[in-house]
């Protein structure tokens, strides 16, 4: 059944919390949308930076600090090549992907919505990308509007003229749900964003970490993702903008560096990406992302894209002859996330079940309660892999699950 080319006993190796074990068994990760592990290079990288190279950056004349403001730098330039645009000043480093949408919200959003406007979000997304729009809506008197959702987990795009209309300004869309797996058509959706003059935001926490996400072929105005989905440090993330936006927009906070002067009475801003990265940033966490894109890149993207679809393929089977269990979403196009629901057994109890057999896996609403509401249930249960997950593991998920379902 294999059809990848890597060797995955030797890509666990870089991963040393696997070898950890839990309930007397080694640890089986299957949380990788919430967060996925880190390799040995990227924790090298930091260490590195902190025993070799630490210093604010962009403000020393000493070498020490020019030292840290080269890695952060090179950084912003491997963070570009990873999504394909050819100027490193369209990448802002930020705390993540709920980071990057709400500063769209707040440096665009406010400026350039009013009554009369619309935004355009669907029900699949995450609460990173509703919230901030509800706020929007609420300050502006902008109305939000939803794409709705359809059974087999993908979004009802018959009609698009219903959604998309010359009232609506911004497009806000998942590229890959956290909770059915779902790869929306966002070609399309950009191309109907188009149609009526609006702009497109691509919510890329799940999508960015497993396949190749190409901003120039895409046209997309922002692109927001998150380093820890993608074997990164946490606290680090990215908000893509075309550099003539970014340069329109206003700052989202004020603080050291993003300032050209200041007066008692005003102040004026630095040039894109630094108007955007107010205050020290998280120096030594970019550096650890721009290492996880090297080490994505050296895997390759497109190994690790199909290494990710044999496992989703073997999941969607194994999990899919469990008793009672039943998935939920059935989209032709989906990435490596499942989510399903067992007949007389809640997924908090489930997973803490699993839990004592050594399985990580997620119980809950997912940050995306309309899903919920949708599915009209509570929460479900999640298993998401990455490049370090095996077959066998996903053996074992199956046979805790079936062990739940006779001891609930
Ligand atoms: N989803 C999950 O378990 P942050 O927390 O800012 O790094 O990412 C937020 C976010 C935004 N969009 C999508 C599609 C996401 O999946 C997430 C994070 C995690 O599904 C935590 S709730």
């Amino acid at each position: 059944m294999s059809n990848h080319t890597l060797d995955i006993p030797r890509i666990r190796k870089d991963f040393p919390i696997l070898e950890q074990e839990f309930g007397g068994n080694p640890l089986v990760y299957l949380d990788n949308a919430a967060t996925t592990q880190r390799p040995e290079p990227v924790l090298e990288t930091i260490i590195d930076f902190y025993h070799t190279a630490n210093a604010n950056v962009h403000r020393g004349i000493y070498a020490l600090s020019e030292e840290a403001t080269q890695r952060y730098e090179t950084a912003r330039h491997k963070a570009a090549e990873f999504i394909h645009t050819p100027d490193p000043r369209s990448i802002i480093f930020t705390k993540g992907t709920t980071d990057s949408i709400n500063l769209v919200a707040y440096a665009w959003g406010r400026y350039h919505l009013g009554p009369g406007d619309e935004i355009l979000i669907t029900e699949m997304e995450h609460h990173s990308n509703i919230v901030p729009w509800q706020l929007v809506a609420r300050d502006t008197g902008a109305a939000l509007r939803y794409i709705p959702l359809k059974d087999d987990g993908t979004l009802d795009l018959s009609d698009p003229g219903r959604y998309f209309t010359p009232k609506t300004k911004l497009v806000c869309v998942i590229h890959q749900s956290n909770v059915f797996g779902t790869v929306n058509p966002v070609e399309t959706i950009i191309n109907y964003a188009r149609q009526v003059g609006a702009l497109v935001l691509l919510d890329g926490a799940q999508s960015v970490p497993h396949v190749d996400v190409n901003v120039q072929k895409l046209d997309c105005d922002f692109l927001a993702f998150s380093g820890h989905k993608m074997l990164g440090p946490t606290g680090v993330g990215v908000l893509y903008g075309k550099p003539e936006l970014l340069e329109a927009m206003e700052p989202y906070q004020g603080g050291g560096e993003m300032i050209s002067t200041v007066t008692m009475k005003s102040s004026t801003w630095n040039t894109i990406p630094y108007k955007f990265e107010a205050g020290t940033p998280n120096i030594a966490q970019a550096i650890g992302l721009g290492a996880a894109m090297d080490y994505i890149n050296a895997i390759g993207k497109d190994n690790l894209h199909r290494y990710e679809q044999t496992l989703l393929t073997y999941a969607l089977e194994k999990l899919g002859n469990v008793d009672g269990l039943v998935i939920h979403g059935s989209a032709p196009d989906r990435g490596p996330v499942v989510s399903f629901s067992v007949d007389r057994v809640h997924p908090h109890d489930l997973a803490q079940f699993l839990d004592q057999d050594g399985i990580a896996i997620r119980a809950g609403h997912h940050c995306a309660q309309p899903i919920m509401h949708y599915l009209k249930v509570s929460a479900t249960t999640r298993a998401s892999f990455y490049v370090y997950n095996t077959t066998e593991e996903i053996d074992f998920l199956c046979e805790s699950i079936e062990k739940a379902r006779k001891f609930f």
